[in-house]
């Protein structure tokens, strides 16, 4: 059995620009994972195996990213006890707003938890919240985490005090 918790799975490698955040933050977490291609439309079966097979190689969570008619992550809950949290991704005539539809709008009994369109990272933090309810030092990771946000955002302000309006955007820009 490997030793990836989490599965990130995208319809297209056109999707890994934004998917490499997801994985990127897991790594900060120190948060094993894989990482495949696999489209519920163009490799359905292949999909289909992957999602079913999950929990017997120890991955615990799901996260999916699709753009477009973005049926990968709803058909991964189909066939998988395990969470699953998708990503709308950007791209397309309609900007992702076809995704965000497509991935939210699960019907009652097989839930998708979705987030923001091009969400990766927000994937990648509740991931490792649900890990962190059986895992301590992935919490500890996480309480981590949200210190750093508040640290940054205080030092923002601090800055935005002493430099007035036109001082923090002409230090910013
Ligand atoms: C979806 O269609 C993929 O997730 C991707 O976001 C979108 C476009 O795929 P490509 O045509 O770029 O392979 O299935």
């Amino acid at each position: 059995m490997s030793s990836a918790k989490v599965a990130i799975v995208m319809g297209s490698d056109s999707d890994l620009p934004v998917m490499k955040d997801t994985a990127k933050l897991l790594e900060s977490f120190d948060i094993q994972y894989e990482i495949v291609i696999s489209s519920a439309h163009r490799v359905t079966d292949k999909t289909v195996e992957y999602a079913k097979s999950a929990e017997s190689r120890g991955i615990e969570v799901i996260i999916a990213g699709a753009g477009m008619a973005a049926h990968l992550p709803g058909v991964i809950a189909a066939v998988t006890p395990l969470p699953v949290i998708g990503v709308p991704l950007k791209s397309g005539a309609l900007d992702g707003v076809d995704a965000l539809y497509a991935i939210v709008q699960m019907p009652s009994g097989i839930p998708v938890a979705t987030v923001a369109i091009n969400g990766a990272k927000n994937a990648a933090i509740l991931a490792a919240q649900i890990l962190s309810v059986k895992y301590p030092e992935i919490r500890e990771k996480i309480k981590g985490y949200k210190e750093k946000l508040a640290e940054e955002v205080n030092a923002k302000d601090k800055a935005l005090q002493e430099l007035g309006i036109d001082g923090y955007l002409a230090q910013k820009n």
